[in-house]
């Protein structure tokens, strides 16, 4: 893969560039996996970063992002709207019309969307929209304006995608519960994984998904919810182990409302950058056989992003 650079932005201090040169998994994705939870940056001077923007990252284009596809075993990917490029969907949307109908996508709209720009999106492949409660990555909006939205896109069959800490889930219980579609979790509602897992907090996420069936689940992210940290300091067999009883909780317990992504280019790391082929190498540890891998991995989010196919 070609290396990141930097655009016509500054790069917030700090950031981490993503993993250039990651190594092939050792595990074998099974044929048709989907990678559903990543993002593209810009490139900026083609795809300007929103003025609102919490953080500036380097440059992820397209063309890197399916280059990683291809590496690491990929067939399709879902391309997620950051919070770096507002509720402007142009590169996300860029991508998906790009990638001869192997992405989809997640965007990020606001009250005053058209119908006509919605038809335009769905048309690009997107099929869900994402609202974010993480305080530092958006300003909020409110949450008549987000219900607004939601019936809106209901009516197109997409889903909400919702980003959130564990610590909120009790404040937005009301109105995540009174969605009226497919909900998706993006990396289990942020677990503290120093917590136990019978513990307060993540007991409230189990029934939140135990209570709804609407209610999905992203179980990625390890190398953002971990503490023990990556394979590096660790050992590979150990790679991010504090977060694999709650991921493999979730995984086991629903396993058709289960997603996986390598959420490359990894926004706002600090210590360490993952190595991506490394990540694809954990979910054996999170889902242990083959047929939970294909549920997570294909049957999934094929129903979700590409329901047309009927395949699950
Ligand atoms: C993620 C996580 C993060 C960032 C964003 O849209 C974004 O900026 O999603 C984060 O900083 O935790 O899913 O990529």
């Amino acid at each position: 893969m070609s290396k990141p650079v930097t655009g016509p932005f500054e790069k917030t201090a700090g950031w981490l560039d993503w993993y250039a040169g990651p190594s092939k998994p050792r595990f074998a994705l099974p044929p048709g996996a989907v990678d559903a939870h990543c993002h593209v940056f810009g490139p900026g001077a083609q795809f300007p970063y929103a003025p609102e923007r919490k953080y500036t990252p380097c440059d992820a284009s397209k063309a890197q992002l399916f280059a990683l596809r291809d590496h690491l075993g990929f067939a399709r990917n879902v391309v997620v709207q950051a919070t770096c490029h507002g509720a402007d969907n142009s590169a996300m949307e860029d991508a998906c019309r790009s990638s001869g109908g192997r992405a989809r996508g997640v965007a990020t709209v606001r009250r005053s969307v058209s119908d006509g720009e919605l038809t335009r999106l769905h048309d690009a492949g997107v099929r869900g929209v994402r609202f974010n409660f993480v305080k530092r990555l958006v300003d909020f909006t409110p949450k008549d304006e987000l219900m607004e939205i939601a019936g809106r896109i209901h009516k197109l069959g997409w889903h909400v995608v919702i980003y959130f800490e564990a610590v909120d889930l009790p404040e937005l219980w009301d109105f995540f519960t009174a969605l009226p579609t497919t909900v998706v979790v993006d990396h289990m509602g942020r677990p503290d994984v120093t917590k136990p897992i019978d513990g307060p907090e993540f007991s409230l996420f189990l029934k939140f998904m135990r209570d709804h069936a609407n209610v999905w689940s992203k179980v990625s992210c390890p190398e953002r919810l971990s503490v023990a940290g990556p394979p590096a300091l660790n050992g590979e067999q150990n790679a991010y182990r504090d977060v694999v009883p709650f991921a493999r909780k979730v995984v086991e317990e629903f396993p058709d409302r289960v997603l996986w992504g390598t959420d490359w280019p990894h926004p706002n790391l600090k210590g360490h950058m993952p190595d991506d082929g490394l990540l694809v190498d954990f979910i054996p540890h999170i889902a242990p056989t083959r047929e939970l891998q294909h549920k997570l991995l294909v049957d999934n989010p094929m129903r979700l992003y590409w329901p047309e196919e009927g395949r699950a």
